[in-house]
């Protein structure tokens, strides 16, 4: 595991050796100064975002925290946010959140985002577009100067039927651009999310040229049910490196 020389906080003068799980962890504790008594919360998915449910569990159970109610973004999360006590709903229940926490993939200067990579972009776009406010949580390697440009997958979520169809219509989307499309697999069987559905991850040698634009042309396509594109989505991101803790905001 990468482990980071030092670590300079604003509360704390220095660190040494910080681990990148302790970054994911400091940028987590940060988002979550910003939830108040009351809030209905949309509770991100991946090893960041559940440093941030862990916090929320922990204030909730010292007494600092009340009246939240989680809205979690995948099966992972519900279970986690269960075993720590935080009451939990859904969309249908809580169609308006106040604020979503939530790690990502990739982060380009704009905001905007790669996220799904933990395979649950579905429910993380449908809870992150249903609030008031989204705040992204990474570590500072996931800064990119172009989205795609990290060389690692940017998934879409298809429907099991005919997947291959999707995959070649996928790759074909692209091939201007040398996009390789992939089945996502899990051991030697396909990957399938709490949604029951497929993903195809693309993997793109340069960074996407025109993002807005391939969002479209990847949703026009029938079957395609979500894609991990997330753009002008984030309100702030908070990142945290070597340098400290920073927060960019929109
Ligand atoms: C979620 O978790 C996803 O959108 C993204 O794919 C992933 C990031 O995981 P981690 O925080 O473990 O790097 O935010």
């Amino acid at each position: 595991r990468a482990r980071l020389a030092v670590f300079r906080s604003q509360s704390a003068p220095a660190a040494a050796a910080l681990t990148q799980d302790d970054l994911k962890r400091l940028a987590a504790v940060r988002a979550v100064e910003q939830v108040q008594s009351g809030m209905v919360l949309g509770l991100g998915t991946g090893s960041t975002a559940a440093f941030a449910v862990a916090e929320i569990g922990a204030l909730l159970a010292a007494g600092k925290l009340s009246g939240i109610v989680g809205v979690p973004t995948s099966k992972r999360t519900f279970e986690q946010a269960q075993s720590l006590g935080i009451p939990l709903s859904t969309l249908d229940d809580h169609p308006h959140i106040d604020l979503a926490i939530d790690g990502a993939d990739e982060v380009d200067p704009d905001l905007n985002l790669v996220k799904g990579r933990g395979g649950a972009l579905l429910r993380e776009k449908m809870v992150e577009a249903a609030s008031d406010k989204f705040i992204v949580i990474v570590d500072e390697t996931k800064l990119v100067t172009g989205l795609g440009g990290s060389g690692l997958a940017m998934p879409v979520e298809v429907v099991q039927f005919c997947w291959k169809y999707n995959l070649v219509r996928l790759q074909e989307l692209f091939k201007g651009e040398g996009v390789e499309a992939k089945l996502r697999l899990e051991g030697d069987k396909p990957y399938v999310t709490d949604n029951s559905n497929y993903i195809v991850d693309l993997y793109f040698k340069t960074p996407i040229k025109d993002a807005l634009a391939a969002g479209k042309e990847i949703s026009a396509l029938e079957g395609v049910v979500e894609h991990g594109l997330f753009l002008d989505m984030a309100s702030s991101v908070i990142i945290a490196g070597t340098d400290g803790v920073s927060v960019k905001m929109k």
